[in-house]
């Protein structure tokens, strides 16, 4: 489905679409992607040295690593010989030409600048823009050149360095206070798995397109699973009049593809921006799902905007019926709603946290978002937590998701202030809740989105102000979703008593909370992707360079000392990652055997967005750490774990542990066949059968391992012929050191201080 007859001629700037794109898909439109750019200084506005080739959607500083100006980032300390980039005005430039017929208008969208920018057409200026997540439309046909090369430009303001003290808290405070005034991806001002690169770009996509008088600038969706459904048509048209909406609906990834609804409605334009709402029902939809719980049927919607008998504007895009239903979890303080139904069907979150997956977000590409879904799909994983410190991220990642049946949790940008609060100026509330709502409406028809936050760790109390904007933009764009005030807030854990305050298994297990949404330990990424980030001098013995890509020494230090390793680069990655593994695999089970008096996990981190030595179980190279092996067991929706002690095994030692079998699914096993096998040798198995959403003991398991083989415990589960379940522990892996008493007091007041956190109502008493 094309505009139809709407050409555009351009000179340097078109590449088609890809094919994949199913949000407000405008399958006309061009995307403007060849620019050039030039370094500008602020002051005077003069241009300094030449123009260099520009890639869009990008950023400044891959584009100046491509041009040969800069050393790669994220190699050794690199990244700080980029710092200067952000004392600098970056200019980018492209030509297009357009030639609307009469009555046409050409549309530039932009769907994302990073951060502060300013925009002009053939010299004339068209928009002065703060925002990273905002969309800016132009009408460029009053500024057009006929017959001409168009001149596009952006000037895009760096936005300083931060000031280097010299010392960690001044400097955490320093970095605090400057990005708590932006709505720009916070991670970018450094993190602590991710470098300073404050940068600037059009990090998302740019599109050229025509339309008649009237354009299509957003088609809102909202489903009932009776098969209702509302149109929300934002139009902006430059007539009054009657028009006529069109719609089709077809299935998108099931049946034959043909149209299941045809429908016109009358639409009244109005000169200059209008809603108009209208409905129609499905009979008998198909719903979506989350992959455990069966297909993720999408629906597309093809909607066409008819004004004077033609076609003035075409849109499409994919939607999907589901209901979402949070319920107070059994046992926990009223309001700590976390135990989620999905068409009715009870489910635990499996899920980990997401973070952008590149550092420089000219470096993302389509693949490298398959890859890591596809690894997320395989790892059993059914949510990901898109933490408020990164981004919305693109249209891709959002469709994806849809297809694979992976929920999301989407955060606002805002994260970790804990000295300052954010600024309560009306400047700034009003550009909160515009970005919150711009990101909300760049999402808000995924069936796979399930709930907003406003961000990440920060006293919602003492930010009262930013939170009532942020739930104000939520119920004028999507009432009907939930929203939290930040994570953690509503009974939800970020654990760190394990990591940060040097804890152990058991300050997991005594966490009283009912959604582990944040938990984990750093690893070190294998050897091949540290030779390939950090020179060979740097290597080992283990130098600075390794703080500078994200290490907690001291903190790796007591987490290894607690096994036996080689003090070599082999020997800390190696017993790091089983730490890793051992960590994320038993407190999972854990948390999964007694649901739902826990509803949910979500291990910090699944990705990394350069080349760290951080939480992530999958390192930048793509390449699956120890912890990601564990958990495609420890996340197989039917799970067989041993609820073992937090105790280490020797060889020959007596073992005892309970076996329960977890059933995510919504549908019985019978007759499940169990084995053990401790030290290698079978000591047990049993005939069981798992009702659907279940958690049970099936026995107690007491064996003596063999003498002279490694301390291990191997489980196995057949359906028939068929090995359904299976599951491997490395019985030595100990760690012995609860966190102390001062260190539960701090995790306390981080809790009650940095985050606002009520206490449980049974502690107060
Ligand atoms: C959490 C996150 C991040 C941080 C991580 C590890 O609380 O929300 O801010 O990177 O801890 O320290």
């Amino acid at each position: 489905m094309g505009r139809k007859a709407i050409l555009i001629g351009l000179v340097l700037a078109l590449a088609p679409l890809s094919a994949f794109a199913g949000h407000q898909e405008r399958k006309s439109a061009s995307e403007l992607n060849k620019f050039k750019f030039i370094q500008v200084d602020p002051k005077s506005g003069s241009e300094k040295g030449t123009w260099m080739e520009g890639k869009v959607p990008g950023d400044v500083i891959t584009d100046l690593v491509k041009a040969g100006k800069l050393a790669h980032p994220y190699y050794d300390f690199n990244s700080k010989d980029a710092l200067w980039v952000n004392n600098f005005n970056w200019r980018y430039q492209t030509e297009f030409r357009a030639e609307p017929d009469q009555d046409q208008r050409v549309w530039i969208l932009f769907h994302g600048i990073d951060y502060k920018s300013r925009g002009s057409l053939n010299g004339r200026e068209i928009f002065n823009h703060t925002g990273m997540f905002s969309r800016v439309f132009v009408d460029a046909t009053p500024l057009l050149k006929k017959g001409e090369e168009n001149q596009l430009e952006v000037q895009l303001e760096g936005l300083g360095n931060l000031i280097n003290s010299g010392s960690y808290t001044v400097d955490e405070i320093l970095e605090q206070w400057n990005r708590r005034h932006t709505t720009k991806t916070q991670m970018s001002y450094g993190w602590d798995f991710a470098p300073e690169l404050i940068g600037a770009g059009i990090w998302d996509k740019v599109e050229l397109f025509k339309t008649g008088p009237a354009l299509i600038e957003e088609l809102g969706i909202k489903t009932r699973n009776s098969g209702e459904v509302g149109i929300e048509l934002s139009v902006d048209s430059n007539q009054d009049g009657p028009a006529v909406l069109k719609i089709s609906v077809l299935p998108e990834n099931f049946g034959d593809q043909k149209p299941v609804l045809q429908q016109e409605f009358p639409v009244e334009l109005k000169r200059g921006k209008s809603i108009h709402n209208s409905g129609f029902t499905i009979y008998n939809p198909k719903l979506w799902w989350s992959w455990d719980l069966g297909d993720p049927n999408l629906y597309r919607v093809q909607a066409e905007l008819i004004v004077n008998g033609q076609t003035s504007d075409r849109l499409e895009e994919t939607f999907g019926f589901r209901e979402i239903v949070w319920e107070q979890n059994p046992g926990a303080p009223e309001g700590w709603k976390w135990v989620l139904r999905l068409n009715g069907k009870r489910i635990f979150l499996r899920g980990a946290n997401w973070v952008p997956p590149e550092a420089l977000f000219g470096q993302l590409t389509d693949e490298r978002y398959d890859k890591l879904l596809g690894l997320a799909r395989e790892a059993h994983i059914n949510i990901f937590r898109i933490w408020g410190g990164g981004n919305r991220e693109r249209d891709y990642f959002y469709d994806s998701a849809d297809r694979l049946g992976i929920m999301l949790w989407q955060e606002f940008p805002l994260a970790c202030i804990f000295i300052p609060t954010f600024p309560t100026d009306e400047k700034f509330l009003s550009l909160v809740e515009r970005e919150s709502g711009e990101i909300i409406r760049a999402i808000r028809n995924h069936p796979s989105v399930i709930l907003y936050s406003g961000g990440n760790e920060f006293d919602v109390k003492k930010n009262a102000a930013v939170v009532a904007r942020m739930r104000k933009a939520v119920q004028e764009t999507d009432p009907d979703r939930r929203f939290i005030a930040a994570s953690p807030a509503e009974g939800d854990s970020h654990n760190w008593a394990v990591w940060h305050r040097f804890g152990n298994l058991l300050d997991y297990y005594s966490d009283e909370h009912v959604l582990m949404s944040e938990f984990g330990l750093q690893s070190f990424p294998s050897v091949s992707a540290l030779e390939k980030y950090i020179s060979r001098k740097l290597l080992w013995p283990m130098g600075k360079v390794y703080e500078f890509h994200n290490l907690g020494r001291s903190k790796m230090m007591k987490y290894l000392s607690a096994l036996p390793h080689e003090d070599s680069l082999d020997g800390y990655v190696e017993a790091s990652q089983k730490m890793q593994a051992y960590y994320y695999q038993r407190s999972t089970e854990h948390w999964r055997i007694r649901k739902y008096r826990y509803s949910g996990t979500l291990f910090w981190q699944f990705n990394e967005p350069w080349p760290a030595i951080c939480w992530s179980v999958i390192d930048y190279e793509l390449v699956p750490k120890l912890a990601y092996e564990r958990i495609k067991d420890s996340y197989n929706p039917l799970l067989i774990a041993a609820d073992l002690a937090v105790r280490g095994w020797k060889p020959g030692d007596d073992l005892s542990t309970d076996l329960f079998l977890v059933n995510d699914y919504d549908r019985k096993f019978s007759n499940l066949k169990i084995q053990a096998f401790a030290g290698g040798k079978l000591v047990g198995t049993w005939l069981d059968n798992a009702e659907p959403d279940s958690s049970k003991k099936i026995a107690t398991l007491n064996a003596r391992l063999s003498p002279d083989i490694a301390a291990t415990l191997e489980l196995f589960v057949w359906d028939k012929d068929k090995l359904v379940s299976q599951n491997f522990y490395d019985l030595e892996v100990y760690d012995p050191k609860p966190s102390d008493a001062m260190m539960r007091a701090v995790d306390k007041v981080v809790n009650q201080v940095g985050f606002g956190e009520k206490q449980p109502e049974k502690e107060k008493d």
